[in-house]
């Protein structure tokens, strides 16, 4: 079977199509359009997937917001230029032809990172540091989705309670401060209107306040790590996104970490499949809800 797998996150669309040994055969990737209406979102998928689908013959959807029964529902829509509602399955299936599934972004990295782990471990958790922070939790083996996909939003626990106000309605979550949005709405003066890509190029310069913006990002995931240790007593941590990955932000992480008790220490791992976790994760989902 050859899936369409296609990787919606707020500031970039991936669409690839995946052949049954989980190979990558064709890939594309266009900006995420802004805008509180579906339709710019809609347009965006058309021309990202119509040059692929004809190949596949099932659609496996990872995306940003909270995904339940094919839906997309967001907890920050301001990652989606406002965008707080699609109805994902339904609007690619009408488009394809094709019968597919969908979950969250970090869910689905979660999986295809959680298989290149080894046996020993059976608790790990997948953080995405990207637009936002996403989450996503193995326990015993298995993807925790909860009830209402809620399971693993990690980005939306409280940081600072004198923090700034994140777009899910909280004050000070670790999304409002840690991720891509949070670093670029903290600059100031020279800094100010820059993306994280752009402040984390003037880090890697030494611009003081750049430095510090990566510092308090890293600082933030590392007690929110801490923090997930205790609560599912995971094995492994897997970092992705972007800002994740970015070159040595998971040391400063591990940096900061180390900081903390014995008892919060956890292995820290970049994702194996790096901007990939999620498409080839969204794809094993697929396999797996038509064995
Ligand atoms: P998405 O959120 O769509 O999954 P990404 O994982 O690429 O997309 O995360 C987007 C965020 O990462 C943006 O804030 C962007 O500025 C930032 N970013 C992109 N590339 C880099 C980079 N090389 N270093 C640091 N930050 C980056
Ligand atoms: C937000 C939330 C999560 C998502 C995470 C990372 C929305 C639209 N998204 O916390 O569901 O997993 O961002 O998303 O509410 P990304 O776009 O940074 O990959
Ligand atoms: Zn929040």
């Amino acid at each position: 079977m050859i899936v369409l797998a296609i990787d919606i996150g707020g500031t970039k669309l991936a669409a690839a199509l995946i052949d049954s040994s989980l190979r990558i055969v064709a890939r594309r990737e266009i900006p995420t359009p802004a805008s509180q209406t579906p339709d710019a979102l809609e347009n965006a998928l058309r021309v990202l997937v119509t040059p692929l689908y004809s190949e596949a013959q099932y659609i496996a959807i990872a995306s940003t917001g909270i995904i339940q029964d094919g839906v997309l529902t967001s907890i920050n829509p301001a990652n989606l230029g406002g965008l707080s509602h699609f109805p994902l399955v339904q609007y690619l299936s009408a488009l394809t032809g094709l019968p597919g599934v969908a979950l969250n972004d970090a869910q689905a990295a979660a999986l295809a990172e959680y298989q290149q782990a080894p046996s020993r471990i059976r608790d790990m958790v997948f953080i995405t540091v990207s637009t936002g922070v996403g989450g996503g939790v193995i326990q015993d083996g298995k993807l925790v989705t909860g009830s209402g996909g809620l399971t693993g939003h990690c980005g939306h626990t409280l940081a600072d309670p004198h923090g700034p106000r994140c777009g899910c309605g909280r004050i000070g979550c670790v999304e409002a401060i840690a991720s891509g949005r949070g670093i670029a709405a903290a600059a100031q003066d020279e800094l100010s209107g820059l993306d994280a890509k752009a402040i984390f190029a003037h880090a890697a310069q030494g611009q003081t306040q750049a430095v510090a913006l990566v510092q308090r990002s890293a600082r933030t995931l590392a007690r929110l790590i801490a923090d997930l240790k205790a609560l599912t007593d995971c094995q492994r941590v897997v970092v992705g996104g972007s800002i994740g990955l970015a070159e040595g932000y998971l040391s400063q992480v591990q940096h900061y970490l180390a900081q903390e008790p014995a008892v919060y220490q956890v292995e820290l791992y970049s994702a194996h499949h790096r901007s990939d976790a999620g498409l080839l994760g969204a794809a094993l989902w697929a396999q797996g809800s038509r064995q």
